[in-house]
């Protein structure tokens, strides 16, 4: 079964959010816009049965609202802080590390030297969790998550996305919408880790719309891909549809605005 989750960290972005990072040209966003989709955002995780906790903007971190990014969440059972791979993100894990503790006290392990991972590269479907290796995340990070995985019980393959163009993170280009099913780019299709899943195929032109998130009994899917949209019902599930626009300029996606558990 796919957990369930009763609860969401969420940093709303702060003024300065066109200063972080991206690899995309799709201009600036507008933060009164990316506000009002944040908020929307948020009500839909509330009407979806998450209680939710919002951390103040802060504009330390012009990546923040990000908060997927800092730390991996197994609901019933622990967390575990990252280590990410961009410099000007390093401080975001002490910036999120109470928020986080305060429900898995007293310590939390975290990724250590010269491990590096952005948890953006972390798909987890049911009990077995895929970790891309990309520009943010390198191989000893992803080796010392597998490791902290396994001491719950969890398993971990790994998926080289360095050479795959127009994904930041690995679920930027596949996502798990339930134990067995996984929707992804056509790009990263045919990888082995993926041999013994069903697999959802993104419709060409679509490919923002991989980064769903399943929260409960409906899938958060960005707005504007109606071919997506069209699909994922034909296959009975449930969307909520959620503007991205100023997000995606960043290159984030619906998965990284929350920690969900
Ligand atoms: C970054 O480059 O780190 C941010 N601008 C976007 C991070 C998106 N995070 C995610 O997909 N998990």
């Amino acid at each position: 079964m796919f957990s369930r989750f009763t609860r969401a960290i969420v940093r709303p972005p702060a003024r300065n959010f066109a200063n972080g990072l991206t690899t995309v040209d799709l201009g600036l966003p507008d933060i009164d816009r990316a506000l009002q989709q944040h908020a929307a955002y948020c009500a839909a995780l509330v009407r979806n049965g998450c209680e939710l906790f919002t951390l103040a903007a802060d504009d330390r971190f012009p990546d923040s609202t990000f908060v997927e990014d800092t730390a991996l969440i197994l609901p019933n059972e622990g967390a575990i802080l990252t280590r990410p791979g961009a410099a000007s993100r390093a401080g975001e894990v002490d910036a999120i590390r109470d928020s986080v503790t305060q429900f898995f006290p007293p310590e939390l392990p975290r990724i250590l030297p010269n491990g590096t991972l952005d948890a953006g590269d972390v798909c987890d479907a049911g009990r077995h969790f895929f970790i891309g290796i990309s520009h943010r995340t390198n191989a000893d990070g992803a080796r010392q998550l597998t490791e902290w995985l396994s001491t719950h019980g969890c398993t971990a393959s790994t998926v080289d996305i360095r050479e795959v163009l127009g994904i930041l993170h690995l679920k930027s280009g596949v996502c798990a919408l339930d134990e067995d099913r996984l929707i992804v780019i056509d790009a990263l299709a045919s990888h082995a880790a993926f041999r013994d899943y069903d697999l959802v195929r993104v419709p060409a032109g679509e490919e923002y719309a991989a980064n769903c998130v399943r929260v409960n009994d409906v899938i958060f899917v960005a707005d504007g891909y109606p071919n997506t949209h069209a699909l994922l019902r034909s296959l009975g599930y449930t969307l909520e549809i959620i503007d991205m626009s100023e997000y995606s300029k960043m290159d984030g996606g619906l998965s990284c605005l929350s920690l969900r558990f």
